[in-house]
């Protein structure tokens, strides 16, 4: 597959994912086979972080960075982005290391990226989908997505994504400003493109559910995220009502 942009690194987090990490890699190096692959591994007691070494050794397009201890997917994927920057990537993906964002689906966001600045997969545009998630973790998913449209009013539709892609200038202009670790860093960073003015686009993905190892998601996780959510958007629709009351005074 060619695409426009010359030099493309994957991020990949992972925590205990040694029965997933050499499956995604294999595929994904057959679907974007331009693309290099960092896998930020947090000291994964599973040793995931030897089998990156030990695959890095292997292929030149593949790369691997160590962290001391579980920090939080958020944290993770920041590592990834200094690092990419540095090494001078036009673009920055983001990918689960469990088979949940398709490799083969990564075209998709990289075309749609030549005329945006972050590109959203999306589980709930039309075409998106949703493949073994129980009900309850729809409704969650979706009811998060819907609080977060309706507190900060982002037109976007799969707000807690996590399958993204950005120009390395986007991340230059935003990375400063996330604060999030946990999942609501994919809200961060999307609310934070959004406040820049610049250029966010959803293409439908096939989100499919992991087959092997365990989901790190914990109520912790929602909780950071709907605290900060609500926190933001109250924010936001305070600055709204103070900009409404100033224009009707200046009238
Ligand atoms: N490095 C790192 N990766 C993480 C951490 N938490 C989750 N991940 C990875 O983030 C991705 C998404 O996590 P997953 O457990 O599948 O979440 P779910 O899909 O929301 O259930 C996977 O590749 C995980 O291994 C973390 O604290 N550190
Ligand atoms: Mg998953």
């Amino acid at each position: 597959m060619t695409t426009a942009f010359e030099k493309v690194l994957v991020i990949i987090p992972t925590y205990n994912e040694k029965d997933n990490i050499t499956i995604i890699c294999d595929r994904l190096r057959k679907a974007v086979d331009t693309a290099d692959i960092l896998i930020v591994d947090d000291n994964s007691p599973d040793n995931t972080g030897e089998l990156a070494d030990r695959m890095a050794d292997a292929d030149p397009h593949i790369h691997a960075m160590h962290r001391t201890a579980k920090n939080g997917l958020g944290a993770a994927y920041l590592a990834g982005f200094h690092c990419g920057l540095e090494r001078g990537y036009d673009v920055l993906v983001e990918m689960d290391a469990d088979g949940s964002h398709q490799p083969e689906q990564l075209p998709r966001l990289l075309a749609a990226l030549e005329d945006a600045d972050m590109v959203k997969g999306s589980r709930y545009v039309p075409g998106g989908s949703v493949v073994n998630w129980p009900k309850s973790r729809e409704l969650l998913s979706r009811g998060g997505s819907l609080w977060t449209r309706l507190m900060i009013g982002i037109p976007v539709h799969d707000i807690t994504g996590g399958y993204n892609a950005f120009r390395a200038e986007t991340l230059r202009v935003i990375m400063d400003g996330i604060t999030s670790v946990g999942y609501n860093f994919q809200v961060d960073l999307t609310w934070h493109v959004q406040q820049a003015g610049l250029k966010v686009v959803e293409v439908p993905i096939t989100f499919v559910e992991r087959e092997r190892g365990e989901s790190k998601m914990s109520g912790g996780i929602v909780v950071e995220a709907l605290a900060k959510t609500t926190a933001w958007g109250l924010s936001y629709r305070v600055k709204q009502f103070v900009e409404w009351v100033s224009g009707l005074f200046r009238k």
